[in-house]
């Protein structure tokens, strides 16, 4: 049984058998008692000498935290137990012992990501990881229930999607390659067989600035959807994030307590969300007392300033076609930006989705392309996507750790994944 069985379904006088590792322990004469926990909870041990065999107490006394157990026993009522239940231990074994444990309770940042491999065994990680898995399903759900189909794209590849600056190089035997930043330009190639595609795959971006939400590699959800323009690109991502919160909300209200969120602030996700253009923005931040002019992308503070009082994300778009990538779409009704939306979520968090509609013309490509001074040998055969029956089609990329930094209230974005990868780190 699970020890999350045992405390939501077992009654007083129950015999079950736990299997976990020692959380606390702490024993007097005949008496131990020890917290153990799985996946799914935490509970109390007790084991008295008389009812269990001596050699069994000796080494419940024994064993350090981190120890894995099986326990068989009864389950009683305790009041002062901290979920109120208690197992009275009639045989305690002991799995596998435990060295003294490196992390105790106080300890730097530093020390714990340098034993991450066993912080990850935390109340705390154990929760985000899952409200993580949980808010993918939602996406799936989602998009399996809007006719996307899910590909495969490659992750060793030869184009700069999202510019030069962050790009990891490698050699690829006689030749250069970059690990991917975005799957985006292999979906808009998919989208000419199967219309809605997305994928989940690691992007790489080789950001050298130390920043609370910004990793080596991260886990990128994109989407590219052919014959829909950025209005519908919008709503689409309206709807992803709300089925990711909604699902989230209906399994994991606990793990999400458990780490300073309550679940209610999450409540008002609902669309619409608000649709601000970059040119509003930056007037309201001037007003502020930035010091801003048409041109600027927004950076961490600027969109801090924009949502800190927001409970909903917020769409920013129509940004300057200059701080863009070349292939978003030129707004004709607004040549200078392009037709593309930030989504900002609330509470200060920043940016959680980049998309944009996407250009169809071969013309304006190769031209956004050259002024970015960007080679075109490696570009022939997206171009060739305009050359063969180009379609209107818009996407997005959608940060997952961005995403579960927010919704678990996280300081930093490397909490939101087990082994975070920065400038600094990529140990262990
Ligand atoms: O650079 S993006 O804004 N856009 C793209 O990569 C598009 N090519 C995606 C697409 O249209 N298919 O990145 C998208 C999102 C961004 O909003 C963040 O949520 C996340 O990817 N992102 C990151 N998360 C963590 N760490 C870093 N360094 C990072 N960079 C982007």
């Amino acid at each position: 049984m699970t020890i999350g069985q045992v405390l939501s379904s077992s009654l007083p006088g129950d015999e079950v058998v736990i299997r976990g590792w020692i959380y606390r322990t702490r024993s007097s004469g005949a008496i131990v008692f020890a917290v153990v926990r799985d996946s799914t909870g935490i509970i109390q041990v007790t084991a008295k000498k008389g009812i269990l065999p001596d050699a069994e107490l000796e080494g419940a006394k024994a064993a350090l935290i981190e120890s894995s157990v099986i326990v068989t026993g009864k389950v009683a009522e305790d009041k002062r137990a901290p979920s109120g239940k208690e197992v009275r231990a009639s045989s305690f074994i002991i799995v596998g012992t435990a060295k003294p444990f490196p992390i105790t309770e106080y300890q730097s940042e530093e020390l714990l990501l340098d034993n991450r491999h066993l912080w990850i065994r935390s109340r705390e990680q154990n929760a985000v990881m899952k409200v993580k898995a949980t808010i993918i399903d939602g996406a799936r759900e989602w998009l399996k229930q809007n006719g996307f189909t899910e590909v495969t794209p490659p992750i060793l590849t030869q184009n700069a999607c999202e510019g030069g600056v962050t790009l990891f190089k490698l050699k690829y035997f006689d030749r250069e390659a970059y690990l991917s930043q975005s799957a985006q330009m292999y979906l808009e190639a998919l989208i000419f067989s199967l219309d809605r595609v997305y994928s989940l795959t690691p992007s790489f971006r080789a950001e050298k600035s130390r920043t609370t939400r910004h990793l080596t590699e991260y886990w990128h959800l994109e989407l590219e959807e052919a014959w829909v323009d950025n209005a519908g690109n919008m709503e689409i991502q309206e709807q992803i994030v709300c089925a990711m919160v909604e699902k989230a909300l209906s399994e994991r209200r606990e793990e999400l307590k458990l780490l300073g969120r309550d679940p209610d602030t999450l409540k008002e996700v609902r669309p619409p969300f608000k649709r601000l253009r970059y040119s509003q923005v930056i007037d309201s931040l001037k007003g502020q007392g930035f010091d801003l002019s048409f041109g600027c992308d927004l950076g961490a503070v600027e969109e801090r300033a924009v949502t800190a009082e927001e409970k909903v994300p917020v769409f920013v778009t129509n940004f300057p076609k200059e701080c863009k990538a070349f292939y978003m779409k030129e707004d004709p009704d607004d040549p200078a930006t392009v037709k593309c939306a930030d989504m900002l979520a609330p509470e200060g968090y920043g940016e959680i989705i980049g998309g944009s509609e996407r250009e169809t013309e071969l013309a304006n490509l190769i031209s956004r392309l050259e002024c970015q001074n960007v080679p075109l040998s490696t570009y022939e055969w997206y171009l060739d996507l305009r050359r063969f029956g180009s379609v209107p089609h818009s996407g997005f990329g959608l940060g997952i750790e961005r995403v579960v930094r927010w919704m678990c209230k996280l300081e930093h974005i490397r909490d939101a994944i087990p082994f975070p990868r920065t400038v600094a780190r990529v140990y262990p």
